[in-house]
């Protein structure tokens, strides 16, 4: 028969409790390793209460699976209170990430054409390698003015400053000069933003905003300045564009980007369309440059595994004789590296829906309406769903058998991530260009793990070393 809800195991009597013991744990940055250590103290399902949320947590794929078919016609997720506050408070209409309902339906079908429709990939592609070939360039500059012929760093700030024109180039169809020596400090202070964003986002996640909101504490003046730092450089960029398109009328001969492309497709309100772009250009940082700086510290790791991939970029690229999307076609080996690197590093901690209709996982009975996450980091490091999960092996992903609801790091259906496609571009390319340049290198004792802030982020400064073939 049929357990009940209330039978789900897990702490969900008492949410003021629950969040006192998980601030004592330090839970705002170790929330992932608690929810692995939940899964391992209750089993594949629990329940659980902090402060005002209350969600039934999973882990499973066949679970996953269960969950997803239930998502209903408008999909949606946790709503991020602090994110959503900034906006009320500053009176801003909200982009798709932040929309429900038939708003954020209607908004993302016009999106999803512009933005993550493979179609678009022969737009994007292009723009994306000329990026890849100036970092690459620069990196060797770099080499050069050591003297020693190797470059020892954190590439934090360099990746950043890729996703940043990445995304730029593909969103405006203009370069922002970031691969440059001397850059526009007005970027620099973006990209801090995007960081101050998230790093005052979790703090809050378990206080209602509105509360703190009133009584003016530090963490939401600093997410106010953050949000506020990253809309004020977001709207020059789109105002430039809009500007730019009133004046020169008639068809462009070449692709004119994102933002210019939904201007002239006139079936969005420039308000709308102002809003999911800003959300583009600001979620198209952190979230690529992390997971390439994961990467290169795995193949970093693995010398024969980094000359193995190297190897399928060149027969990859002799093969496609110049067609840049013939070659992403012959590259599965670094598509499962960048699997790996979200199996094991995901951006994401977990995935939520709020179910639309009555399921029963693990024979509970969930209610409609309730909160349901799966445990994405969990999922990741488990054993029954990976074999060896510690191990880093691109090419346990070549089987194209069992990995039913196993890629998750870009969530699922029709709420997924928008950026996705340009995400997948942006670093398989970047992937492309370091592999056929340069041999990646680690200091011999360092272990990094993750910490949470908002978003999975390395716990320490991961230093490489970059030697010229
Ligand atoms: C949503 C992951 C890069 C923009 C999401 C979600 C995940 C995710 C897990 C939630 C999906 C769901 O609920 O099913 C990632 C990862 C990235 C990445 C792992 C890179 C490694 C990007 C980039 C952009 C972006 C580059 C912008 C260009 C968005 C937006 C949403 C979203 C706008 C909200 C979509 C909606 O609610 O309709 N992302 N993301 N992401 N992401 Fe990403
Ligand atoms: C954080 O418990 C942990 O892609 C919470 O590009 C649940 C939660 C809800 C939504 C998730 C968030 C977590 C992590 C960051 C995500 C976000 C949805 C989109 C966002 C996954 C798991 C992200 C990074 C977007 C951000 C775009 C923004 C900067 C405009």
């Amino acid at each position: 028969v049929v357990k009940s809800f209330n039978e789900i195991p897990g702490l969900w009597k008492n949410g003021v409790a629950n969040l006192y013991n998980f601030w004592k744990l330090d839970g705002f940055r170790n929330l992932h390793r608690i929810m692995s250590q939940n899964f391992k103290t209750y089993g594949p399902i629990y329940r659980e209460k902090i402060g005002y949320y209350e969600s039934v947590n999973i882990i499973n794929p066949e679970d996953a699976a269960i969950v997803f078919r239930a998502e209903g016609h408008y999909p949606r997720r946790l709503q991020v209170e602090p994110w959503t506050a900034y906006r009320e408070y500053r009176n801003r209409k909200c982009g798709v990430l932040l929309k429900n309902g038939e708003d954020w339906r209607s908004n993302r079908v016009v999106l999803n054409k512009e933005v993550i429709s493979p179609k678009m990939l022969e737009n994007f592609v292009p723009l994306l390698d000329e990026v890849g070939q100036d970092f690459v360039a620069r990196v060797h500059k770099k080499i050069k003015r050591s003297g020693q012929n190797k470059w020892t760093t954190d590439l934090s700030e360099e990746l950043f400053k890729y996703a940043l024109e990445s995304v730029s180039l593909v969103l405006y169809g203009e370069r922002l000069g970031l691969m440059l020596d001397y850059i526009d400090p007005e970027a620099q202070r973006f990209i801090d933003c995007i960081t101050l964003m998230f790093k005052t986002t979790s703090p809050m996640l378990y206080i209602p905003p509105g509360l703190l909101r009133r009584i003016g504490s530090k963490v939401w003046r600093d997410h106010v300045e953050a949000w506020d730092g990253i809309f004020n450089q977001a709207d020059r960029c789109i105002q430039n564009i809009y500007r730019q398109l009133r004046q020169d009328s008639g068809m462009p001969e070449k692709y004119p980007g994102v933002l210019a492309s939904l201007l002239m497709l006139d079936k969005l309100s420039i308000e709308d369309i102002k809003a999911s772009v800003a959300e583009l250009m600001a979620g198209g940082v952190d979230t690529t440059s992390i997971t390439l700086l994961w990467t290169l510290y795995e193949l970093a790791k693995q010398p024969n595994l980094q000359e193995e991939l190297r190897a399928e970029v060149a027969a990859a690229r002799a093969e496609s004789q110049g067609d840049l999307l013939e070659m992403l076609k012959r590259i599965p080996l670094v598509k499962g590296a960048l699997k790996e690197t979200l199996r094991l590093h995901p951006v994401a901690v977990s995935l939520q829906r709020y179910i639309a209709e009555d399921i029963i996982v693990q024979n509970y009975h969930i209610p409609a309406g309730t909160l349901v996450q799966l445990g994405l980091y969990a999922m990741g490091r488990d054993p029954k769903v990976f074999a060896r999960p510690e191990q880093y092996q691109p090419s346990r992903w070549l089987k194209t058998e069992a990995h039913y609801f196993r890629s998750l790091a870009f969530g699922f259906g029709p709420r997924q991530c928008l950026g996705r496609r340009i995400a997948e571009a942006e670093m398989q390319l970047f992937l492309i260009h370091m592999l056929e340049n340069f041999r990646v290198e680690k200091q011999r004792h360092m272990e990094v793990q993750s910490t949470f802030e908002l978003i999975l982020l390395p716990d320490k400064p991961i230093l490489l070393t970059l030697k010229p073939l």
